[in-house]
């Protein structure tokens, strides 16, 4: 392997690290116990999540690389030579590389991530591997904006979503966002974005309750991490994972179920929680392919191209703004 190739991490982490005690005493205030997913993403649950991905029950990770890999060569073919490319939540910017591999001739790299660590150790061993490549890695909540200069125009920009991380976001949140990003964008630009399918639910509560546990590991590690960073008091043993697939508004919904009546202090401020009660961590919406390009197409971005496999697990679009 190649000597990582230093990169500077651009953006402020202080906006971030803030918003994190707020959220929890507000999502713990609610009526319904929430959390954001985006707290799942410490060093640890990084970790996990590479961990997730991996396992025999998650086919979202392999499908979607398998996927990347048939048909980057016509992505790279449609977007053209000297693209800048935007990884929104690149983590361990893995299925990039099936991209950059492809791509003629790509002018820079701009991963954006929520985890710093990982962006950082994951930019400089990309950077270390492109040599030609202008690799500028930026630490922030991509959601709430970052700050990019994309040169070489709107046409020459290709966003990078994949992972059906787009599935955390509710329906109306997920059109909003795509919206915005096309307007940032600017006309012209495109978006290549991974999205999990619709399918049986016997499939889908697989793939979020694994017989290892480690996505039981990865949603508990929520509670672990506000107890070391906003001094809180969960037991971890009273709380379970809890996943199923909610038909009705076509979700999986992620869960941390108490086992008994308790109270629990974070940063000093009691919450009570019943047997029974949950605190809602995660959704993860699945779309069929014309459901997505329906929102999509309303966000203003229409679709060039949509690859699935064979078995219609999981879906990958080719949108222009
Ligand atoms: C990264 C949000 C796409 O929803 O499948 C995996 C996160 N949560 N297992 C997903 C996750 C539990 C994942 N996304």
């Amino acid at each position: 392997a190649t000597a990582p190739r230093p990169v500077t991490v651009a953006q402020s982490p202080a906006k971030l690290d803030a918003g994190f005690l707020e959220d929890v005493l507000d999502g713990l205030g609610l009526a319904e116990k929430t959390l954001p997913a985006k707290y799942f993403y410490d060093e640890r649950g990084s970790k996990l999540f590479d961990e997730i991905c991996e396992l025999d029950e998650y086919y979202p990770t392999r499908t979607e690389t398998a996927l990347l890999a048939d048909h980057a060569g016509d992505i790279a073919a449609q977007v053209g030579p000297g693209i800048t490319l935007l990884e929104l939540g690149s983590g361990s910017s893995t299925k990039v590389r099936l991209l950059l591999d492809r791509l003629d001739h790509p002018k820079a790299y701009i991963p954006v991530d929520i985890s710093r660590e990982h962006l950082q150790v994951s930019a400089a061993r990309l950077a270390a591997d492109y040599p030609g490549l202008k690799v500028t890695p930026i630490f922030a909540d991509y959601v709430q904006g970052f700050p990019v200069s994309v040169e070489g125009g709107a046409d020459r920009t290709l966003a990078f979503f994949p992972g059906s991380t787009i599935g955390n976001f509710h329906p109306v949140e997920a059109q909003s966002f795509l919206a915005r990003l096309a307007r940032r964008l600017g006309a012209g630009s495109r978006l290549l974005i991974g999205v999990d399918l619709k399918k049986p639910k016997e499939r889908l509560e697989a793939a979020y309750n694994d017989a290892a546990g480690v996505t039981a590991a990865f949603n508990l590690n929520l509670l672990e991490r506000i107890n070391r960073e906003l001094d809180g008091t969960f037991d971890l043993d009273g709380f379970t994972h809890l996943a199923f697939y909610n038909d009705d508004v076509g979700r999986i919904e992620m869960h941390l179920k108490s086992v008994r009546d308790q109270t629990v202090l974070v940063a000093g401020v009691p919450f009570r929680f019943e047997e029974g009660e949950t605190i809602h961590t995660e959704d993860s919406y699945k779309y069929s392919a014309d459901e997505f390009r329906k929102l999509a197409h309303v966000a203003g971005w229409s679709a060039d191209a949509t690859w699935t496999d064979d078995a219609r697990l999981f879906s990958i679009h080719l949108l222009n703004s």
